[in-house]
């Protein structure tokens, strides 16, 4: 538990704010309960997968909840991407952001496409649509944009750039639940968006993921993709994978889903608090965010900028680790940097030029709808203090 009495700073020998690790995220745990009982239920009709009541019941209240016209359940996100790509018979190349998680890219290239990175808006953190259209070729079959830490990309920007150019558009939409922006829901953009439901997210199922769009041809395409490419018993029908959710993971999203606008209302309390006591701070800078748009405040990052703050985002994340405030650097490296793709002409530094100066910069803090007020306070107060004793701060981090 924090305090919000003033004292020493952890890494010039203080006692750290917190007695244990507090983390950037913590996720929401079903009911024992409710879910208990689910659990009985599955074990007495020994019912475990393979599209069964609880995954068709949880995709059903996400189609109501998402406003989309199909969702269909995944095992995880990075198996999702994997679908949607290959249910959209791409080829050749595929615009994406060095910005995010390695799955988006991965996805990419288990597919046998290339991947083509495009720098990023230095505001917003998401695709530049601008430099994206400068990339296009006529190999470039899709985009796949990331809404990144939930802000939605430039939509409206890169349907007209789609439309105009040909392209499919996938939407990584993995940090995306429940978020709408210019009067349409998220996964209403594009050809298919992608939604994360791993345990560290908004919403959860422990593991998970969904596809979700509107072509009622696609969603065939998808369901039997997803099922080993199986039609009936005696049909198979192109080279599909296992990417099911099993009953038990469908039902801790059932546990959860109701829950998730109070725990959309907690974060948002919390990210105002941040961002109220944060504005304070020299050389703390906020990502801009997407204009007429719902937020599901799923992430909190800031920027350190070193020149103004005295410290890099390094000796940040280090000061406060002291602090036992354990922030993360999502998403440094860039995937652009790893030695499978550096390699690409699209990687090269001197063309990702946003996309690394926000690498270098970015640090994630703990947001959860269970963090006390008073713990926000607190990292607020020791990232306020860390910057006015940077000096101190820095010779005692190249001492330790
Ligand atoms: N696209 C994007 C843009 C993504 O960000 C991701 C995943 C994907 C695609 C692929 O989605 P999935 O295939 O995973 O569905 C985490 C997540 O594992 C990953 O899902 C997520 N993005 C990424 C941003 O974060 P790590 O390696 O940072 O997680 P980890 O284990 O360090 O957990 C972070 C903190 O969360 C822990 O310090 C404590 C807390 N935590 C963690 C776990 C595992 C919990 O409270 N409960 C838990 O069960 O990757």
């Amino acid at each position: 538990m924090g305090s919000a009495e003033p004292r020493r700073l952890a890494a010039l020998g203080g006692k750290p704010a917190f007695d244990a690790p507090l983390y950037v995220a913590r996720s929401l745990a079903p009911d024992s309960e409710r879910f208990g009982a689910s659990i009985q239920q599955i074990l007495a009709s020994r019912w475990f997968t393979n599209n069964g009541m609880y995954a068709q019941e949880l995709e059903r209240r996400l189609e109501q909840r998402l406003g989309v016209g199909f969702c269909l359940l995944f095992c995880n996100a990075t198996v999702a991407l994997q679908v949607a790509l290959r249910a959209l018979d791409l080829s050749g190349e595929v615009i994406t952001t060095p910005f995010t998680f390695p799955a988006t890219v991965h996805a990419v290239q288990w597919n046998g496409l290339r991947p083509v990175f495009c720098d990023i808006d230095p505001e917003t953190y998401t695709l530049d649509p601008v430099h994206a259209a400068k990339l296009i070729t006529p190999d470039t079959s899709a985009l796949l944009p990331v809404h990144v830490f939930g802000n939605p990309c430039h939509v409206s920007e890169i349907e007209k750039l789609a439309l105009d150019r040909q392209l499919r558009v996938i939407y990584d939409a993995a940090h995306c639940f429940d978020v709408q922006t210019l009067d349409r829901p998220i996964g209403a953009w594009g050809d298919l968006s992608v939604l994360s439901f791993h345990a560290t997210k908004l919403f959860h199922t422990a593991e998970g993921g969904a596809i979700v769009g509107s072509d009622p041809a696609l969603r065939e395409r998808i369901a039997r993709l997803r099922n080993f490419g199986i039609v009936d018993e005696e049909t198979v029908d192109g080279v599909g994978l296992n990417g099911k959710i099993s009953e038990i993971h469908a039902a801790i999203g059932l546990a959860l889903i109701d829950r998730i606008d109070g725990e959309i209302e907690a974060r948002g309390a919390l990210t105002e608090r941040y961002r109220r006591g944060l504005s304070e701070v020299t050389g703390v800078v906020f990502q801009k965010l997407a204009p007429a748009t719902r937020q599901n405040h799923g992430y909190f990052s800031i920027e350190i900028d070193e020149q103004s703050f005295g410290l890099s985002r390094n000796e940040v994340h280090d000061a406060l680790r002291a602090e036992n405030v354990i922030t993360r650097k999502y998403f440094y490296p860039l995937c652009s940097e790893n030695p499978s793709y550096r390699v690409l002409p699209s990687a090269q530094p001197s063309r990702l030029p946003a996309a690394h100066r926000l690498a270098e910069r970015i640090l994630c803090l703990p947001l959860f709808g269970e963090l006390p007020t008073e713990d926000v306070d607190c990292i607020v107060e020791r990232i306020a203090r860390i910057q006015s004793e940077a000096g101190a701060v820095r010779r005692a981090l190249r001492q330790a």
